[in-house]
């Protein structure tokens, strides 16, 4: 389903066909293992499963270019090896899969330099593709593009259905300055997301949702569910 002219939802991902450019947002490897720290205890699937997702999108389209839209790493300071590992089978799987890798420094990517000087990826605080600006959502910046595409913030909906809630990923659009501005979920299947009908929203490009229109990514269906003031 388009979101916008020219730019498709593909599963949890965005496509700009014209372009050849692929982006996700929010890949967080190594969550699990902070919830594990936490004491959650849990099967490790993460990586596994958020390659799977992207071979079922690979499926479907090729591009010259994957942009990862920040935080590809959940947390620096403690590293473990089987984290470094994951970080660096999900780059190589990428890279298989196009021309050029480019990161968006998410507010989690601090320290990513020794990924960079291991690997060919480019790392960027911004990526301009024709008239749309990726980037990572944390912090407000001033751009003439017409259209900019952000992560950061996990957006999901809760919907009740009988008597059961389940939260579904979701992508927003609307506008921000007069810009259109579309916010892209987590593709880290651990990280379901932030329900924003009852939690604040984290980025400071979202202060006002009332003319957002939410799309519900679930699985390879996305379904538009017209504008937020409505859903609710
Ligand atoms: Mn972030």
């Amino acid at each position: 389903m388009q979101i916008s002219p020219g730019i498709e939802i593909i599963g949890l991902s965005l496509w700009i066909e014209e372009k050849k450019v692929l982006i996700v947002s929010d890949p967080h490897i190594g969550y699990e293992e902070y919830l594990q720290q936490k004491g959650v205890l849990l099967p490790k699937f993460q990586a596994k499963a958020i390659i799977t997702e992207l071979e079922k999108i690979l499926q479907k389209v090729s591009p010259k270019t994957i942009i990862i839209n920040g935080d590809l790493k959940h947390e620096f300071g403690t590293v473990s090896r089987q984290e470094w590992k994951e970080v660096l089978q999900l780059i190589d799987f990428l890279q298989q899969h196009c021309c050029e890798l480019i990161l968006v420094r998410g507010n989690h990517d601090i320290i990513i330099g020794p990924i960079a000087s291991k690997r060919n990826i480019k790392i960027v605080d911004k990526q301009l593709i024709k008239d749309i600006l990726i980037i990572h959502g944390n912090k407000l910046i001033k751009t003439p593009a017409k259209r900019i595409i952000i992560g950061h913030e996990h957006p999901a909906i809760s919907l009740r259905e009988n008597a059961k809630t389940e939260k579904y990923k979701c992508f927003l659009k609307g506008k921000w300055n007069n810009q259109e501005l579309i916010v892209m979920p987590s593709f880290n299947p651990l990280l379901e997301g932030t329900d924003l009908i009852t939690e604040k929203p984290l980025s400071p490009f979202l202060e006002d949702l009332s003319n957002f229109e939410v799309f519900i990514a679930s699985g390879s269906e996305v379904f538009h569910f017209g504008k937020w003031g409505i859903t609710g």
